[in-house]
């Protein structure tokens, strides 16, 4: 399965200030006060849609081969995106989070409160990427848990080697068949069919909007509980019949869960690791409501589990 040759990563390197013309201020302290003669530099429309279109054109192409596939941008994803762009600055990881904001379920702390709290030692992440806490003995709390996910996000969107396709759904996964004697149907994952969103959400009633494709050697799955979109790899691992049925997530009990899904995240099928709350409906697990500890440190360890599985 030869990879295409695609162009490289385009590396940008930290912000470039070019002369301001016109005499405009170079610091927001020059700006205030002189609200009088301020004004923007000039644009022509047709240059902003250049700057983004071109950029996401390049990007769509660098990417259709990527050396991972992130599918969701929830705290696990991103986690596990952190971990893997910081110790191998070299793959090209894409992450294709079907929302619009990137962050699943960890811009609350859950149950519609705002702190977030993570049971040690996942404390440990925090202090990794630079998250203040409280330390509450056995456990510590972020004083929002928006505080932890944008601090997540802003780390791994500055790494160069990732790209983030937000807005963008998996469809499907693309699979190599990989007979084993226990199951000559066997197959192992070897990329993801993508599509916007919002063209995904149409397909009863728009017809020929075909999909995009992303080819990768191994493909991280973080997608959440079955929910509206949740789950997506392990049902459709059940549907291929690769998986014989959903395990279903079990009720919730912090006590068990957050151990169980960080001790079960593992290569399920050849080529796709899950990770995160969707691991509970592979493996039947419990829940662990609003603990954030398990979905970091699944995180680790799926990073752990894709690096395995390259350098093999
Ligand atoms: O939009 C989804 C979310 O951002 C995204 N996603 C789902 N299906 C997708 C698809 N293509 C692209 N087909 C998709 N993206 O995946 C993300 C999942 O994030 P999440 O926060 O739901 O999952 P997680 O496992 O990272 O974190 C789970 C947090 C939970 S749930 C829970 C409980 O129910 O007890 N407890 C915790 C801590």
């Amino acid at each position: 399965d030869t990879p295409l040759s695609t162009p490289s990563i385009p590396v940008t390197k930290g912000m470039s200030v070019k002369p301001v013309a016109n005499g405009h201020p170079n610091t927001v302290a020059e700006m205030q006060g002189n609200w009088e003669t301020f004004s923007f530099a000039p644009i022509r429309e047709s240059q902003v849609s250049r700057a983004m279109t071109s950029r996401y054109f390049t990007d769509l192409t660098t990417y259709t081969e990527s050396d991972i596939v992130i599918i969701g941008a929830g705290s696990c994803g991103l986690s596990t995106a952190y971990v893997l762009a910081k110790t191998r600055p070299f793959l090209k990881i894409a992450i294709i989070e079907a929302g619009v904001a990137p962050g699943g379920g960890a811009w609350l702390g859950g149950q519609l409160f705002s702190a977030m709290v993570m049971r040690k030692p996942a404390d440990a992440f925090l202090r990794e990427i630079g998250v203040e806490y409280v330390d509450e003995g056995d456990f510590v709390v972020v004083k929002h848990a928006a505080l932890f996910t944008a601090t997540l996000l802003s780390r791994v969107l500055a790494f160069p080697n990732v790209k983030l396709f937000n807005a963008t759904c998996v469809e499907d996964l693309i699979t190599r068949p990989a007979p084993t004697e226990e199951d000559p149907h066997a197959v192992r994952v070897a990329g993801v069919v993508t599509n916007w969103t919002l063209v995904s959400m149409h397909h009863d009633d728009q017809s020929c909007m075909d999909p995009n494709t992303i080819n990768a050697p191994i493909v991280v799955s973080t997608t959440g509980h079955d929910g509206p979109f949740g789950a997506f790899s392990a049902k459709r691992l059940v549907s291929m019949q690769q998986l014989e049925k959903l395990g279903g997530m079990r009720g919730l009990d912090m006590r068990s869960a957050e151990d169980a899904i960080v001790k079960r995240t593992r290569e399920v099928v050849k080529g796709l690791v899950i990770g995160g709350m969707e691991l509970s409906e592979v493996d039947g697990a419990n829940r662990m409501g609003p603990t954030f500890g398990a979905m970091a440190l699944s995180g680790v360890k799926a990073a752990e589990e894709v690096l395995k599985v390259f350098d093999e």
